[in-house]
């Protein structure tokens, strides 16, 4: 039977246990020169035939590359909520060295997220997060309460402070999109937009076809609405498609979160005044080095670690291993030629 500390040993035992779990709480500061070669390092986006997805995972593809790594891509068609189990399973089952997913649902995937983890698979959750024990660093493309409230600014500024808007949104399980609706709603509460009133939240699904015609149900459904906020690059870019060929343009704004590549054509026609978004390729590239590092085990993913994440230079994981690329960017007019993706 096990008798704590009664032996000889025992208080030696317990100092080295001490220095070992002291150790672990340490911040380490990691180097590219340490991470290891010939890394497996699979992509599992929320999507595969989703353009922005398909930017982050390229840039996911190009630090591999440069680490010296076996890169790649797989994933569902569809953003449903379960439909990247299966991937996950594959991925444990081929034995790569970490997984970087985003994640279509906060909790579906976590159990099998789990179940790589305890085989030794490193996960990193990029663009759309699960719970905290479904990976062990989340990188965020930017502050998620800054995006939430810098939607409604930027719809406020476009329709003059007043009147009715909508969301259209991706799936309705979507983490990322669900927690900046949820600081749109917070930044919605100061006394400054009391003459703006939210009608309605519509999903689009990630889908280009029913984002479209979620469109059309809304025009339909709210004859005064001013303002339509797409926090999806899908979802903004068909609710824009559809507005310009509809007599709601001019009326009625469109904004949220595109590419820019997708959405210069309705900047130029004049549909389109103003969006945002971040370099999804930068959103990727940083999410690769994340996972190098976990598996190269020179960081464990706790607060205060830091690595070198090749052109995007030292990053540091913060509070519940979260890794911040950096703020968005607004396109107008002015500045969307400047931006090639
Ligand atoms: C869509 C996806 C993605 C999101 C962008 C802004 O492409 O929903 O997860 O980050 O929009």
């Amino acid at each position: 039977m096990f008798k704590p500390f009664k032996s000889i040993r025992g208080p030696a035992l317990c100092a080295a246990l001490i220095a070992v779990s002291a150790a672990a709480m340490i911040p380490v500061s990691a180097s590219a020169a340490d991470l290891k070669k010939d890394l497996k390092i699979a992509f599992l986006p929320k999507q595969i035939n989703n353009p922005y997805e398909v930017i982050a995972d390229d840039g996911g593809l190009a630090a591999i590359k440069e680490m010296g790594g076996q890169g790649k891509v797989v994933g569902p068609s569809d953003a449903g909520a379960s439909s990247q189990v299966q991937y996950i399973n594959t991925l444990i089952t081929q034995r790569q060295d970490a997984i970087v997913i985003a994640a279509n649902d906060a909790n579906a995937v976590v159990p099998y997220l789990k179940k790589a983890m305890a085989q030794g698979v490193k996960v990193v959750t990029f663009d759309s997060d699960t719970a905290p024990d479904g990976r062990q660093i989340f990188v965020n493309q930017a502050n998620s309460e800054g995006i939430g409230r810098g939607q409604v600014q930027l719809m406020s500024k476009l329709i003059g402070g007043e009147g009715e808007f909508a969301i259209l949104s991706a799936t309705p399980n979507a983490t990322n999109q669900n927690t900046w609706i949820k600081w749109m709603e917070e930044e919605l509460k100061k006394p400054e937009y009391s003459k703006m009133k939210l009608v309605k939240i519509a999903y689009g699904n990630d889908d280009d076809q029913k984002s479209f015609v979620e469109t059309q149900g809304l025009l339909q459904a709210y004859p005064n609405l001013k303002g339509i906020i797409s926090p999806t690059t899908v979802g903004i870019a068909a609710a824009a498609r559809y507005i310009s060929t509809s007599p709601a343009k001019g009326k009625v704004e469109v904004t949220g979160l595109g590419t820019p590549n997708q959405m210069r054509a309705f900047i130029k026609n004049g549909t389109v005044k103003a969006f945002q978004l971040w370099d999804p390729g930068q959103l990727g590239y940083l999410a690769a080095y994340a996972a190098a590092n976990l598996a190269s085990g020179t960081i464990t993913g706790k607060e205060g670690d830091s690595f070198d994440a090749g052109k995007l230079g030292k990053r540091t994981v913060g509070k519940s291993g979260e890794v911040v690329l950096g703020p968005p960017t607004t396109f107008d007019s002015s500045n969307i030629d400047n931006f090639n993706f």
